[in-house]
């Protein structure tokens, strides 16, 4: 097979470029490792910054998100049990958030490629990337037991953190940046109505949140340690422990019922440079993990694929590369902003197992002068609804 860019991985960021490529007459294939059922069961992310709520509006993949999700002023902490502050980005950027699922954005992306003739291969196994560095680069997988081979100009590696792109960098070309935190998120989704609000807690317990993502969907997380056994989690101790991280008046109006999936993850931030290398760029999380505090991953595959769309469509339609050249650098510049402030949000909201009486004295006084200060408050909000793109 021939086409220009290969797009390794079918996750948001594949198949958003994907989109956006055909939207620009721009040729690709995708090739993902698994069934499309698979990656349409994975629950993930929920909060959208206002600039991603526009790629994908622009992407043509904005109608069921526009009607469906749950526009908002921003997201709220509650802390010592009783305080209560909103970083309000509406007010103190102009933009609201989305609240709307992960899973929905796929569903909708996949519709899209559909509807286009999109061509994705699934369960392409033993993908590897050959000849980045040379004019003519080349991927090879198997598929149903037969070789297979799809010669292009580009690859884009969007195949997440446990993907093959990444790695198909030289050790020596490559500067990995990593920070692995002491605990997970045991998470939840549930058929109730969720709270009105997006509510992170900060306890004594350790950090709990509040989200959703429809009426009548909710998603909860407490936070646990690395060894917990997702057995000893059953649904009535999952309830009990997230109640008892919120003050009385929101534990109660949190509605419980069954739980249609539970999973743990562990919170890692990392980051690989450069995110090119020869004829292969690197998009979403085959480059970068956030801790999910900040609800930063999704939103910076968007904006890496909006660079990177943006770069291989004046490629193939200007003749220009300058945004192809700029692109690691442009995308890194946003990917630190938001790996520090997802850093910085996790370090504010959790109990760390070495934390001692003076870390917990500084965290409460933190909370104590962003609740106080506007201008501290507006830092934060600029950050937690998302840095602007460059032009
Ligand atoms: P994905 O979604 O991992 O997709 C990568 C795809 O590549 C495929 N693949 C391969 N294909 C071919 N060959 C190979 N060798 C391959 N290896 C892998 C995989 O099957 C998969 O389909 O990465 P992508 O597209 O970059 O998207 C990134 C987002 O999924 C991720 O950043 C977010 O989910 C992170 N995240 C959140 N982000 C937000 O912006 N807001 C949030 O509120 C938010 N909450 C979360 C989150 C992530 C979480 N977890 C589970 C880590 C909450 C949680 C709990
Ligand atoms: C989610 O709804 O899954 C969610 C919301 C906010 C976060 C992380 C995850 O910071």
């Amino acid at each position: 097979m021939k086409t220009s860019v290969v797009i390794v991985g079918g996750g948001p960021a594949g198949l958003l470029l994907s989109q956006r490529l055909h939207q620009q007459g721009v040729e690709n294939i995708v090739c993902e490792s698994q069934t499309r059922e698979y990656v349409l069961e994975r629950i993930r992310a929920g909060v959208l910054e206002w600039g991603s709520v526009e790629v994908l509006r622009d992407s043509g993949v904005g109608e069921r998100m526009d009607r469906e999700g749950h526009v908002h002023d921003g997201s709220d902490i509650v802390w010592a049990g009783q305080h209560r502050l909103k970083m309000n980005t509406r007010k103190f950027t102009d933009r609201p958030m989305m609240a709307y699922g992960q899973t929905n954005i796929t569903e909708d992306l996949y519709a899209a490629r559909d509807a286009m003739g999109g061509q994705i291969i699934h369960q392409a196994q033993d993908v590897a990337l050959h000849d980045l560095t040379g004019d003519r680069p080349f991927v090879t997988f198997t598929r149903a037991g037969a070789q297979e081979r799809i010669d292009c100009d580009f690859i884009a590696g969007c195949d997440g953190f446990h993907g093959v792109s990444r790695r198909s960098i030289p050790d020596g070309e490559r500067s990995e940046y990593e920070k692995v935190y002491p605990f997970g998120w045991l998470g939840i989704l549930s058929e109730t109505p969720p709270l009105p609000d997006i509510i992170y807690a900060n306890t004594e317990r350790g950090f709990a949140l509040c989200s959703q993502r429809n009426a009548m969907l909710s998603r909860y997380y407490v936070q646990c340690t690395l060894d917990t056994d997702i057995n000893d989690w059953p649904d009535d101790r999952f309830w009990r422990e997230l109640k008892a991280r919120f003050p009385k008046d929101l534990a109660d109006a949190i509605v419980t019922g069954p739980s249609i999936e539970k999973s743990i993850a562990p919170l890692r931030s990392f980051v690989v440079e450069p995110m090119a290398y020869g004829r292969l760029f690197l998009a979403g999380d085959a480059a970068h993990i956030v801790p999910p505090t900040g609800a930063k991953g999704l939103n910076l595959a968007i904006s890496d694929v909006f660079y990177l769309s943006r770069a291989l469509c004046a490629h193939y339609r200007q003749g220009n590369d300058a945004y192809l050249e700029s692109y690691s650098d442009m995308a890194l510049r946003r990917v630190w902003g938001a790996a520090r402030f997802s850093w910085w949000l996790t370090s504010l909201l959790h109990r760390f197992p070495d934390q001692g009486a003076f870390d917990l004295r500084a965290q409460q006084q933190e909370l104590a002068y962003l609740s106080a200060s506007e201008s501290y408050m507006k830092a934060v909000c600029e950050q937690y609804a998302g840095l602007p793109f460059e032009v």
